[in-house]
């Protein structure tokens, strides 16, 4: 038998025996895995404020938690190189949620339930105060476990060491779950009888599923007779989010809340269009189910809590400051700032906004009122470091009837935005802030509301358009976009809050109801070669009220430092 026959024998034998390498969406490149990352170049897309370890690769955020005063962020990283591979939970804690310190890796690879990864999950804490990480491993058979992790010494503030019991996994899938689609735990919640429940983010073919576990002791778990929740045609569901908000007010909630005072969120990321969906509705916990309001979809037509490049959120309780956190991945290797997430006044969808510590990070300030900005008039915010800044700008909008038509097939905020980019010359709108922008303007962002007229109420939409940038050609540079549900007509007036930091671009659009987080990897306008200019090509006058802008500060992102 010649050794190529040999080969193809060896391999068949080893696909019956173990499962193809376990599927999850990140592409690997075996080749870098050990890998050190190249010099940086002096043209520095290294963010300053956003979350991000010292070198190599990061994806999603892991278990926060508050514990004995300190803020702990987990995160999936790569000891080893600057691409996705040999994944360990990194650890990291904070005072303030803004300088960081980092730690050794809490959860690593190192038992037979995790030996080929330890990938995501979440934290809970239990009723004597400790807390406990729920993850999944990736066992040698390359199944998706779920795995218990407890602190070594609940003494600790800094938690730095994780026991993962023998008895692990907590939770194998079943004859009836797709092995290499089981993961992601969530925060448990306790019942008021007493139980724990916790989902697990999984497919049956194209039926998107949320498996739901129950346990009394967080050792022995046992499947539920059905989901929490599934939906046709969504795929796999990762990293899955299930927690109440209250029906009035910013307050956070207890995971384990209940009551007719709140109402339940589920997100879940879809391995299949790489972006996050969100529902708001009832849990009934009686019967373990959950069930979205009138109009709520988990698919791509769902509500987002950010239309950019935002993936495998988690958010957590934070008892300190009475609020729920909010981290997203903004892909490549970075985490968005941390929002606070509350349910708007309609109880229609969420609010966002970045924890008020991030505030102290703000510098030198600039401002501007009562600015007139007619058709193609820019200005320019000058004074400060704009690659590093904060801006908030309220626009008041004047001419609403010179508004464009809103045709109602255009259902796909991010396609109208591609067709009538910041460019496109039109009634109210294009109206906003280039950012990131070289001095001759071939490079910018733009970060631009665009108002039309429907048939009942105007449509606003807020973009962010990259597309017009002459350089970096070949590389990816997509225009983001989300409907802004605001009574505009009412209201007059819009307010936009964007976070530029070197290479993202974060921006907050009516006070928080539309999100959107964007990479863009100036050439020119990098460090103090950055320009920030507010500009209207719309037939309608806007008149800028207020705009400040702050340079922000640099805070300790994980540079070594004794906690
Ligand atoms: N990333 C993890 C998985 C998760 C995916 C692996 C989402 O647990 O499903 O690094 O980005």
């Amino acid at each position: 038998m010649g050794g190529a026959a040999v080969a193809w024998l060896f391999v068949l034998f080893a696909a019956a025996a173990i499962l193809p390498a376990a599927e999850a969406a990140h592409t690997v490149y075996s080749e870098y895995q050990t890998h050190e990352p190249e010099k940086l170049s002096p043209q520095d897309h290294r963010t300053a404020y956003h979350f991000q370890p010292p070198k190599n690769w990061i994806n999603d955020p892991n278990g926060p938690l508050f514990y004995k005063g300190v803020y702990h962020l987990f995160y999936q990283y790569n000891p080893k190189g600057a691409v996705w591979g040999n994944i360990v939970w990194a650890h990291s804690v904070s005072r303030d949620l803004v300088n960081w310190i980092p730690l050794p890796p809490a959860i690593y690879p190192s038992k037979p339930f995790d030996i080929n990864g330890c990938w995501s999950g979440s934290a809970t804490i239990l009723p004597d105060g400790r807390p406990a990480i729920l993850y999944t491993g990736i066992d040698p058979r390359n199944r998706q476990v779920q795995n218990v992790a407890f602190p070594k010494d609940p003494a600790d503030p800094y938690l730095r060491e994780w026991v993962k019991p023998d008895y692990n996994p907590v939770i194998n899938p079943d004859a009836a779950i797709n092995a290499s689609a089981f993961r992601d735990p969530t925060t448990a919640w306790r019942g008021g009888d007493g139980w724990w429940r916790v989902v697990v983010g999984s497919k049956n073919d194209l039926q998107g599923l949320a498996v739901l576990y129950r346990s009394k002791d967080f050792v022995r778990w046992v499947k539920a007779a059905a989901p929490l929740h599934s939906a046709a045609g969504t795929g796999m569901w990762e990293c899955p989010d299930f927690f109440p908000v209250a029906r009035r007010g910013r307050n956070g909630l207890d995971t384990s809340a209940a009551g007719p005072a709140l109402k339940h969120v589920m997100k879940v990321s879809l391995d299949l269009t790489r972006f996050e969906y969100y529902t708001l509705g009832s849990y009934s916990p009686e019967k373990d189910r959950y069930l979205p309001d009138a109009g709520m979809a988990d698919d791509r037509t769902g509500l987002r809590y950010d239309y950019g490049n935002f993936y495998a959120s988690k958010t957590f309780y934070d008892p300190a400051g009475r609020r729920r956190i909010l981290w997203g991945w903004s892909n490549e290797s970075d985490s968005t700032i941390p929002r606070a997430v509350w349910l708007d006044n309609g109880g229609r969808q969420l609010v966002q906004w970045p924890v008020q510590e991030l505030e102290k990070l703000r510098g030198k300030k600039v401002e501007a009122r009562d600015l007139i900005l007619r058709k193609g008039a820019r200005y320019e915010i000058k004074g400060i470091l704009t690659s590093q800044a904060d801006v908030e700008v309220t626009f008041e909008v004047t001419g609403l009837e010179k508004a464009e038509g809103f045709d109602p097939r255009w259902k796909d905020a991010q396609e109208l935005c591609k067709k009538k980019g910041a460019d496109v010359a039109g009634g109210v709108g294009p109206f906003g802030l280039w950012v990131l922008a070289s001095g001759d303007l071939s490079e910018r962002t733009a970060v631009f509301f665009r108002v039309f007229k429907g048939k009942e109420k105007h449509v606003v939409l807020l973009c962010h358009d990259d597309s017009s940038s002459t350089s970096r050609a070949g590389v990816w540079k997509p225009s983001f976009a989300g409907f802004v549900d605001v009574d505009i007509q009412k209201d007059r007036k819009i307010s936009l809050r964007s976070l530029i930091d070197a290479s993202v671009v974060e921006s907050f659009g009516a006070g928080g109801k539309t999100c959107i987080t964007s990479r863009v990897y100036p050439v020119h306008a990098v460090g103090g070669a950055a320009h920030l200019h507010a500009f209207n090509n719309g037939a309608a006058a806007v008149k800028i009220s207020l705009l400040r802008a702050w340079q922000m500060g640099t805070p300790n992102m994980n540079q070594p430092t004794e906690p």
